[in-house]
């Protein structure tokens, strides 16, 4: 693994920004994007003693943002050898018939078109090269539709489909694909959710939910594996968990 790239987007918290520290840890070079500067300014200020760091600021719902970004890289962070569809989140918790249309959109815009968006830029070096690995964020939520999850289930559903196309095209080019589907970890993701409403803090009250960290871990054990060995699809829950719904807590 030591001196190959990974892009990792959504990199500023949660899952994509534990990664970016487990990678760095095993020697991997970092391109880390995301939307917060001041974010990825202080990851990279923590993270260039230990490996090659670049950054990139953009919206992945933005193709032409994502393009410019990706474009500008300079020619010793070209290649990338694997590839990280982590950016996306959850924007309200509502039925159906009172979703907000401008969370709908930031749903499908993000956790779908962004992760078409950065593929369609960077696969294309991989298959010149018979090389690569993409590795997508999925979720539970791609596996199964809990109340009210609707627009979110079926961006994850989504990414899911995508994944199984994406592992079928490429594997005339020995392109590994692989879908990481966590269920409850405890990142900012329930504060976006919730727009910073109380709510979000309940989430993970009563029982020990996953942490990026474990999510990290599960990323780098997939990316060290053999050539011969492709990490298809992972479903992880905290223990507490046994579905989207049935969580045991304490009180
Ligand atoms: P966080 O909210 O902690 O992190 C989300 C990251 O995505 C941030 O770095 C954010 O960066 C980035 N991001 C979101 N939207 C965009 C965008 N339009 N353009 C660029 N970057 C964006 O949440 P998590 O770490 O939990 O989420 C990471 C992934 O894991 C998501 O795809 C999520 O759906 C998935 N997931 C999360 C689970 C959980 O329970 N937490 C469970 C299963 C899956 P910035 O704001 O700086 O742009
Ligand atoms: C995040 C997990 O259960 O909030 O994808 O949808 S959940």
């Amino acid at each position: 693994m030591t001196g190959k790239t990974a892009l990792i987007t959504g990199a500023t918290s949660g899952i994509g920004r534990a990664t970016a520290y487990e990678l760095a840890k095993n020697g991997l070079r970092l391109v880390v994007c995301g939307r917060r500067q001041d974010r990825l300014d202080s990851l990279q200020k923590e993270l260039e003693s230990e490996t090659a760091i670049h950054t990139l600021n953009f919206d992945v719902s933005n193709y032409e943002a994502a393009e410019q970004a990706i474009t500008s890289l300079p020619e010793d962070f070209k290649q990338i050898d694997i590839l990280i569809n982590n950016a996306g989140n959850a924007h309200g918790l509502d039925s159906i018939q009172d979703g907000q249309i401008a969370d709908w959109h930031a749903m499908i815009d993000s956790n779908v078109k962004g992760v078409l968006h950065i593929s369609k830029l960077i696969i294309p070096q991989m298959t010149a090269r018979q090389a690569g690995h993409v590795i997508n964020i999925g979720s539970s939520a791609g596996k199964e539709v809990y109340p009210k999850g609707n627009v979110y289930c079926a961006s994850k559903h989504a990414v899911l489909a995508i994944t199984e196309g994406m592992r079928q095209d490429l594997n005339p080019y020995g392109i590994k694909v692989c879908a990481i589907n966590p269920g409850l970890v405890e990142t900012e993701f329930s504060a976006v959710r919730f727009k910073g409403a109380p709510q979000a803090d309940a989430v993970y009250k009563g029982y020990k939910a996953l942490q990026a960290a474990d999510i990290a871990e599960i990323i780098y054990f997939t990316i060290s594996r053999p050539a011969h060995v492709n990490i298809a699809d992972l479903l992880v829950f905290p223990t507490a968990q046994a579905n989207s719904t049935l969580i045991k807590k304490d009180t």
